[in-house]
């Protein structure tokens, strides 16, 4: 079964950040998962374009450039010098006026186009954008801080948009308190990828392609 994990670099550990990119490329992380705040959308920095262009030149994996900022439109040409063939940028589309229009430029640059849904945004709301997108990530934490609790009333979310996403061309991610039992269950289920952050990757005994390995043997197993 084909499924992607993706590494939280917000949750790496920032002394030794090429030695953190090294390791989880070569234990065979599929991509890089980049939380990019401004301070005014989320409460929260975290990682910024010169964190995100750094880690675009230590490896040659996908990165994954998830934007919580206020009127993306108005600063996504910058990051998406950054970036190259094969990247994803999210746009919160709570986020924009014209959410469509800041999509376009993504589409434009040839990069892959991702909408980001909060946990109490609905499905209904974002409906027209799904037609444009290639992805979207779905939150089951409130954005802003790594290390939270899962909000279990998002599953359904997660259910519905698989179901339309039989009859469209997108695919749906997980963001948020990612934990082994929520892969087991929603991968099969056709959720095509899961952000690992300090829940099941970051901080922990094993290493990181023993969790890799750990993850996908289980999924496949069961
Ligand atoms: C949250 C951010 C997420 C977190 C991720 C961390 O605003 O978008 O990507 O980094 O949730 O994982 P965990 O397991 O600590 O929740
Ligand atoms: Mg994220």
């Amino acid at each position: 079964m084909g499924f992607e994990l993706m590494a939280s670099m917000m949750c790496a550990n920032y002394g030794n950040l090429e030695k953190e990119v090294k390791d989880l490329d070569a234990a065979g992380i599929d991509s890089f998962h980049i939380d990019i705040m401004d301070g005014r959308y989320v409460p929260n920095y975290a990682m910024s374009l010169n964190d995100m262009s750094f880690i675009r030149s230590a490896t040659e994996k996908p990165l994954d450039v998830h934007l919580m900022v206020e009127h993306p439109n108005n600063t996504i040409e910058i990051f998406i010098r950054h970036l190259k063939k094969g990247d994803t940028i999210y746009i919160h589309p709570e986020a924009e006026y014209h959410p469509s229009t800041t999509l376009q430029k993504v589409i434009d640059a040839g990069l892959i186009p991702g909408i980001a849904i909060n946990p109490g945004t609905s499905v209904e709301t974002i409906y027209e954008m799904l037609r444009i997108v290639k992805k979207v990530l779905v939150m089951s934490v409130n954005p802003g801080n790594a290390g939270q609790m899962y909000l279990p009333y998002v599953g359904e979310k997660y259910r519905t948009l698989l179901a339309i996403r039989e009859r469209m061309d997108f695919d749906v991610y997980w963001d948020g308190a990612c934990s082994m039992d929520k892969i087991m269950t929603f991968a099969p289920m056709g959720v095509r990828g899961f952000v690992l952050g300090t829940t099941l990757l970051f901080g922990k005994k094993e290493s990181y392609g023993e969790t890799l390995e750990k993850i996908r043997a289980s999924v496949d197993g069961q």
